[in-house]
């Protein structure tokens, strides 16, 4: 179809950029890092969202391509940025690949990135299906010296079990809890609990979606190392980023 098609040209002609959101420090609000997220503007019809293309890309063999374009451009763009942490997102289409593990070392290698500044962002769904699989895929790719995030933890099915068994470095508390955690008292103490846990094992925890003081409060007080949110940040150009750290340095 026509979107498909205009989606191929993007990913081949370069026509995808990435805009990055700030990751702040919880207790200083100090800028740590910034997470990668893709945008399209579709010529003749405007921006659309990843979330209507990324699943395109899954199921037309796009993903690949888009994802090595995504990972490549933030492993660049990072170059620019030594004191930050950069997060790029991966999907269940890219994970699932067996040689995934081959293209993030080649990348690493290519762009000459310090690989522990690179976190790899995994959403829950694809783990439940292939536990086994996916402890293997997360070892391999902290044997390359990145950081594998559990990302949208609490939005879905996540059991606490899988934080355990699957050595993720950090996971990031899904925006739809986040929301309600000054409002309803419930989600304040599943939330609490929640962060409570991952911190018991050792885990640090990113609060996503923050958007008043009162919320990043609440998550720093229940022990959450960093906070991500519109309060903070909108996802950005390049050239912002490069700005704001000026500004500080
Ligand atoms: O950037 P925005 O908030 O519109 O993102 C919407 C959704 O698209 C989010 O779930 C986000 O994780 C996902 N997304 C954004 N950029 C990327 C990307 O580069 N790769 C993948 N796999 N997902 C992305
Ligand atoms: O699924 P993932 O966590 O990767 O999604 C990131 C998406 O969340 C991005 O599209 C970003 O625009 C959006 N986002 C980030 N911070 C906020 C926020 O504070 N409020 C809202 N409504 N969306 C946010
Ligand atoms: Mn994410
Ligand atoms: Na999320």
């Amino acid at each position: 179809n026509a979107l498909e098609l205009d989606l191929r040209i993007a990913i081949e002609s370069g026509d995808l950029t990435l805009a990055y959101q700030p990751l702040v420090d919880a207790g200083t609000h100090a800028l740590t890092g910034v997470e990668a997220l893709v945008r399209w503007n579709r010529p003749g019809h405007g921006p659309v969202s990843p979330e209507v293309f990324i699943p395109i890309a899954e199921t037309s063999g796009l993903i690949e391509s888009l994802g090595l374009f995504v990972l490549r451009k933030a492993c660049e763009t990072a170059k620019q940025w030594p004191e930050l942490n950069v997060s790029v997102n991966v999907s269940p289409g890219q994970f699932r690949n067996p040689a995934f593990t081959d293209y993030v070392r080649y990348v690493l290698k290519q762009t000459e990135i310090e690989a522990s500044r690179i976190t790899l962002e995994i959403t829950e769904g694809y783990m439940i299906q292939n536990p086994q699989r996916t402890r293997q895929s997360i070892e391999r790719l902290k044997g390359l010296g990145v950081k594998v995030a559990l990302d949208d933890f609490g939005s879905g099915f996540s059991s606490i079990g899988y934080l355990r068994q699957f050595g993720f470095d950090r996971i990031k508390i899904d925006r739809s809890l986040v929301m309600g955690v000054n409002e309803d008292k419930r989600q304040r103490e599943m939330l609490q609990a929640t962060v409570a846990l991952a911190r018991s094992l050792d885990i640090p925890v990113t609060a996503e979606g923050i958007e008043t003081e009162g919320q990043a409060v609440a998550m720093r007080l229940f022990g959450c190392d960093c906070l991500q949110g519109y309060l903070f940040g909108k996802p950005l150009a390049a050239e912002r980023i490069t700005e704001m750290l000026n500004e500080l340095r």
